[in-house]
Order: C-alpha cells, then structure tokens, then sequence
C-alpha cells in the first residue's frame, strides 16, 4: 500500500449528526493492483448466486463469494455463503486494510462485476450479523465503477468514482442513514473486482 491521503466526505445523517466517508484514491500501485486483480479473477471460486425477492428466484447481476478469519457463513437476502479461508494474498491484503482503517474486520464479501451490465442494486449493509454501527471498507479493482450513496430521508446524493486500486472506509451511522449501489452502465467496461471488508459480531 502506499501512503496516500484520503479524502473525506462528510455525510449528515440527522440534522444534528454526520460520518467520515474516506476515500483512498491511489492506495495500491498500478502494479499492485494488476496483480491482485489477476489473482483474484483466476484463484476466486466466483458464484452465480439467486435471491428470492417478491417471491420471485433472480439471478444476481454479478458473481461473489464470501471469505471469513473464523469459517462463518454470511447471510443476506436469505441466502447462506459458507465462508472460505482467506488465500494468502487476501490475508495480506487484510491486514493492510486494517492498519490504514484503523478498524478490525474478520470477513470478506468479494463482487465481480463482469461488465457494465452488472451492477448491485440500492441497498444498506445493515444485516444484523454486522451489529448496529458497522464500518464497512472495500478495495477495489479493475474497472472504475461510480459508488453512488443516497440519503434515505433528505434523497441527497453523493457520487464517489472507484478506480483500480482505491479504498474506500464508510463510517459508523452511514448503513442506518444512506444507501449505495453500483449502478449498471452502457458504457462497455472492462470487469470490476470489489473486496468489502465487514466485521461479523459474536
Ligand atoms: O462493489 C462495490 O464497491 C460495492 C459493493 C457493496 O456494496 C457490497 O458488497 O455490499
Ligand atoms: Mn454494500
């Protein structure tokens, strides 16, 4: 990692109350980056996974898999993924992550958005696996991808563009306030591999 310094978004939650949204931009080397993405593409036992929703089976518009320090499973949705061992390169990864958060994550969700087509939709990361504050981090890689966040009251926007080799660090209170996706695009892109960084409770 190199030591860059982040940029930091304030995002107001109530009218009295704000979190940190930092963002890394140039956090890894190209260098380090084109590897990691290399690896990751190739080593991950990347998923096609389906959700119920409206009782309806959808295939999710990308491929993930889940990875945890301790072997626990990861639930959202309604659909169970058994975690997997961190590979070494991950672990490594981890610890970097943690040192420039400067907070502890024990598991990992991986996306791989394969084109523009794939995307994930509006949501929070407020399972309660995750406790009632988490922080969640994400490293990203590959194509650049706009992270957009929308307040669930006040429908304020913000756009944070994700580019190969960024992390991002969003703050205790942002789950509860704001939502984000990535959205699809037309734009023909290359794939898109995120690791986000989460801290499984109990
Ligand atoms: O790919 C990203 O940067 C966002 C991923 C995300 O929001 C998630 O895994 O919950
Ligand atoms: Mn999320």
């Amino acid at each position: 990692m190199e030591s860059t310094r982040p940029t930091v978004t304030m995002l107001p939650l109530t009218s009295t109350n704000e979190a940190a949204l930092f963002h890394w931009r140039n956090w890894l080397s190209d260098f380090t980056s084109d590897q990691i993405l290399e690896i990751a593409t190739q080593q991950i036992a990347w998923r096609k996974d389906s959700i119920k929703m409206f009782g309806k089976t959808i295939q999710i518009p990308r491929l993930q898999n889940w990875f945890s320090e301790s072997g626990q499973s990861y639930t959202y949705s309604r659909l169970s993924l058994p975690g997997l061992e961190y590979p070494e390169w991950m672990n490594n990864l981890s610890q970097d992550v943690k040192k420039t958060t400067q907070n502890d994550f024990n598991g990992i969700l991986v996306n791989y958005y394969r084109n523009g087509s794939d995307s994930m939709g509006w949501h929070a990361d407020d399972e309660n696996s995750l406790g009632s504050k988490p922080a969640v981090a994400s490293v990203s890689l590959g194509a650049e991808r706009n992270f957009q966040l929308r307040h669930k009251g006040t429908k304020d926007r913000v756009n944070i563009p994700l580019s190969h080799g960024s992390l991002l660090l969003m703050c205790p209170g942002i789950q509860e306030y704001w939502q984000h996706r990535i959205a699809k695009t037309k734009d023909f892109l290359k794939p898109r591999i995120s690791l986000t960084f989460r801290k499984l409770v109990n």
